[in-house]
């Protein structure tokens, strides 16, 4: 008797032998909407079938609140799939690892790590602004024409993430920032896309068109990775510590000093690889995404943009530069900012979560190995929760006298929540700010004329990813009249 048809389970989906639940979700490429709406027919939290595997689907924030922080524990595993195997070499990052001593290990020298650089230290916000500026450059050399923003706010997130990890930027043009681009498209294309080979692994054997795309976009990732960790290991002395990766030989160099490891317990070459791969496609996929989709969100809202210039003109006036400091003086920017993460949820369904142990949900029982699918676009399109969801409005977020930013609803979780917390929320909200400060202080983002708004849908992925658009930068006057 298969779990889910015993009492106290919550509501399956009808499921076949072998497929499972997959005619109900095949055809449906937009997933999170897919699950959104079966809450019609089942209630905000279901069962379903993926093939063999059986996956729980929680569509509320009191559910979500209790398996993420409540029962955070209990459900902190992750899924070992055919792709994310591929990525992260059987497990070995932190993203798609399971919940075990070595990820708690990993886990808390990055976050030591990040905080050591970037969080709160200067270091990070001056090489935030070199790229901020690095950008305006581009824009300003582009006036007046249409361009797609895409290339150029990737290679200034990437640039960020690059020094911190690295040390290291690219330039316009750099050929081996453009293989960048494209194998990490061919990634984002490919790696859970819940495809039928994680479904049913045995698929694997037959020629697989996204299989072969992920297998080639690796090698290229992989090797550049590698090529940065030699040069790394290769330099490094013990004492100076430039970069994360430098911190990361460091660290591992002292427990090793320190303590012989328990077995099981080294880091080695493949998970310090593995642990980068993720802070670089982490930090450079989702940040450049969300700020695409403000970009998009301005285009679609001339008047918020305008409002948002105001508070700019008023508080910094254009003379100075905007630093991480005038973040409490700009609350629209930062409430327009809170708004793009909860309409378009870069993470909708976040990373699945795995029960390590027989537990609970609400008052339903889940039993170990359950897979645990929250969907976000759910809990950030209640609407129990949120006055009319699908409608763009920064004010929610702001008090009544327009000023302090503060959710309406608790039904808000762009970053996750509990122990598997997205650990670049610091650094993320960082870039946000001041790649849109900068921008917005000196361009009017405008659509082509000749062109018709872009779409504000997303295409479901490992990031909800935003459809190729066109800008025009138009200087504003002031700079205008400076230049
Ligand atoms: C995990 C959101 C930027 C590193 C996550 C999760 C979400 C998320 C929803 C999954 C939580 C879960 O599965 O329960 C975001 C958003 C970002 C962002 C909205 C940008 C606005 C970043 C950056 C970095 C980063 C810049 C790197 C420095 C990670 C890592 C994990 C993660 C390593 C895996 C954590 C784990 O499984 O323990 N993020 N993230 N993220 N994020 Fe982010
Ligand atoms: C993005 C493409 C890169 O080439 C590899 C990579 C590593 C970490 C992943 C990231 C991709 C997508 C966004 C993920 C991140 C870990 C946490 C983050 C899934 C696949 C989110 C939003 O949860």
């Amino acid at each position: 008797d298969r779990p889910g048809s015993g009492r106290g389970r919550p509501r399956s989906l009808p499921a076949l032998p072998l497929l499972g639940s997959l005619l109900q979700l095949a055809g449906h490429p937009q997933l999170h909407l897919r699950l959104w709406r079966l809450q019609g027919r089942y209630g905000s939290l279901y069962a379903l079938w993926m093939g063999s595997h059986y996956v729980v689907v929680v569509n509320s924030y009191r559910h979500a609140r209790e398996v993420l922080l409540k029962k955070g524990k209990d459900f902190a595993g992750r899924p070992r799939t055919v792709t994310t195997d591929l990525l992260s070499r059987g497990g070995k990052d932190i993203a798609f690892a399971s919940y075990g001593p070595l990820w708690k290990f990993q886990r808390k020298l990055v976050h030591t790590a990040l905080s050591m650089f970037g969080e709160g230290s200067l270091a990070l916000e001056r090489i935030i602004c070199r790229e901020a500026a690095s950008l305006c450059e581009t824009l300003s050399a582009a006036q007046d024409t249409a361009l797609d923003m895409a290339p150029e706010l990737t290679r200034a997130v990437t640039n960020v993430v690059c020094s911190l990890c690295f040390n290291s930027s690219y330039r316009r043009g750099d050929p081996e920032f453009e293989a960048m681009l494209e194998y990490s498209q061919g990634i984002v294309d490919t790696v859970a896309k819940e495809s039928l080979v994680d479904i049913f692994p045995w698929l694997q054997i037959f020629p697989n068109k996204d299989l072969a795309l992920l297998k080639k976009c690796l090698q290229v990732r992989d090797q550049l990775l590698q090529q940065k960790f030699t040069e790394h290991k290769e330099a490094f002395c013990g004492d100076t510590v430039k970069d994360l990766m430098d911190a990361l030989l460091q660290v591992r160099l002292s427990a090793e000093n320190s303590s012989p490891l328990e077995p099981g317990l080294e880091l080695t070459d493949d998970h310090l690889l593995m642990t980068v791969g993720d802070i670089f496609g982490a930090g450079v996929e989702t940040t450049t995404t969300v700020l695409k989709w403000a970009v998009l969100y301005l285009l679609h809202y001339p008047e918020i943009q305008r409002k948002i210039q105001e508070e700019m003109d008023h508080k910094i006036g254009q003379v100075r530069h905007p630093h991480l400091s005038d973040r409490p003086l700009l609350p629209y920017l930062e409430a327009t900012i809170s708004e793009v993460l909860r309409i378009r949820p870069v993470s909708p369904l976040l990373i699945p979560h795995v029960s390590l142990a027989d537990t609970s949900i609400g008052e339903y029982s889940i039993p170990k190995g359950a897979r645990v699918i929250i969907n976000l676009w759910s809990v950030h399109h209640d609407e129990k929760e949120w006055d009319k969801p699908e409608e763009f409005n920064p004010g929610r977020f702001l008090d009544e006298r327009g000023q302090h930013i503060h959710s309406p609803s608790p039904s808000y979780l762009p970053f996750g929540a509990g122990i598997r917390v997205c650990l670049g929320k610091v650094l993320a909200k960082m870039e946000l700010f001041l790649f849109l400060a900068w921008v917005l202080q000196r361009f009017t983002l405008e659509c082509p004329e000749d062109q018709p708004l872009p779409s504000l849908e997303g295409k479901f992925g490992v990031v909800l990813q935003v459809q190729k658009f066109q800008v025009k930068a138009r200087l504003r006057e002031a700079w205008r009249a400076a230049s």
